[in-house]
C-alpha cells in the first residue's frame, strides 16, 4: 500500500473570472460575490501551499464562466495526464485551455477524443482503482475511452453511478486516505465502497462530502461542524475553507484544483 493517491508535489488552480456570475447551477440560490470568492480562493491556495506543494495559478478565462473549477478538465496521474471532454456544452472548451499546461508538466498527455463525455468531478482515484461515476456529465462512452487510455499505465477503472440529481460522483464523496472514504449515506448505500472504510457526513451536512485530502491535511468547506469534528476525532488535520460562493455554483473543494505529482 502506498499513499500516492493523496501525496502530491503540485496543484493547478485557476483564478475566478468576473464572468463567474454566469456559472452553471442546478438551482439558483443567488449570484456569487466575486470579491468573496477570490478571498476564499486565496485561502484555498494558501492551504495547499502550506503543505509544501507548488501551486500553479492560471489566469482567469472570461469566456468560460465555470473555468475556476479546473478539476473537471483533466485527470492527473503520476504516469501521465488525461485531458477530459466535459459534458456541459459551455465547459467543453475548457479542456483545450488546460492542455498546454499539462503538456508542459508531463512527458505523457493523452486526450479523450469523444464521442463520449467525462468530467474530472466524476473520477475518484484510490490506491487500488479509479472509480468513475456515470452522471449527467459523464457517459458510458466517456468511461470506456478513459478505461482504454489509462489501461496503458496499468490502472483499472470501475464504473459506478452518481445518484440522480447529484452533479458529480465526488459531489458526494472524497478520499481521506489509502483505505478511507468520506461519503454521504445516500451514495454509500449504493454499495460502491464495499471493501473501503467509510466515514459518513453528519446528517444534514451532506453538502460537505466534497473535501480533499492533500498531503497531511484535509480541506473541507466551512460550516459543517459535526462532520469536521468527526474527522478530527478520526485523527485528520481538518482545515475549513469558506465555500459559500462556489457552493452557489455546485462547486466544492475538489473542483478547485488538479492535484498531482508528475513523473518527469
Ligand atoms: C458546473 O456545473 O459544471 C459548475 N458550476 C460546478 C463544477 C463543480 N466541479 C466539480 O465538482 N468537480
Amino acid at each position: 500500500m502506498t499513499d500516492r493517491s493523496f501525496r502530491f508535489t503540485h496543484a493547478i488552480a485557476r483564478a475566478p473570472s468576473a464572468s463567474i456570475t454566469r456559472g452553471l447551477r442546478a438551482v439558483d440560490t443567488g449570484t456569487p460575490d466575486l470579491g468573496l470568492m477570490r478571498a476564499h480562493h486565496a485561502d484555498y491556495i494558501a492551504a495547499l501551499r502550506s503543505t509544501g506543494a507548488t501551486v500553479i495559478e492560471l489566469s482567469p478565462l472570461t469566456d468560460f464562466p465555470d473555468s475556476v473549477f479546473v478539476e473537471d478538465t483533466a485527470l492527473c496521474l503520476p504516469e501521465g495526464a488525461v485531458v477530459m471532454r466535459p459534458g456541459a456544452p459551455t465547459r467543453l472548451g475548457e479542456a483545450a485551455q488546460m492542455a498546454p499546461t499539462l503538456y508542459a508538466l508531463y512527458d505523457e498527455v493523452v486526450e479523450i477524443k469523444g464521442p463520449g463525455t467525462i468530467e474530472g468531478g466524476d473520477i475518484l482515484t484510490t490506491e487500488r482503482e479509479i472509480l468513475v461515476g456515470r452522471s449527467a456529465r459523464t457517459d458510458a462512452k466517456g468511461v470506456e475511452e478513459l478505461t482504454r487510455l489509462v489501461g496503458r499505465w496499468g490502472y483499472s477503472v470501475r464504473e459506478v453511478f452518481t445518484p440522480p440529481g447529484v452533479l458529480h460522483f465526488k459531489t458526494d464523496c472524497s478520499l481521506l486516505d489509502a483505505e478511507t472514504i468520506l461519503s454521504t449515506e445516500r451514495l454509500d448505500a449504493s454499495g460502491c465502497f464495499v471493501g473501503y472504510r467509510v466515514i459518513h457526513t453528519a446528517e444534514g451536512e451532506e453538502a460537505c462530502a466534497n473535501a480533499i485530502r492533500f498531503n497531511d491535511i484535509v480541506l473541507m468547506p466551512a460550516g459543517f461542524p459535526r462532520t469536521a469534528e468527526k474527522l478530527r476525532a478520526h485523527g485528520y488535520d481538518v482545515h475549513e475553507i469558506g465555500n459559500s460562493e462556489c457552493a452557489k455554483l455546485d462547486g466544492g473543494m475538489s473542483c478547485l484544483s488538479l492535484r498531482f505529482t508528475p513523473k518527469g
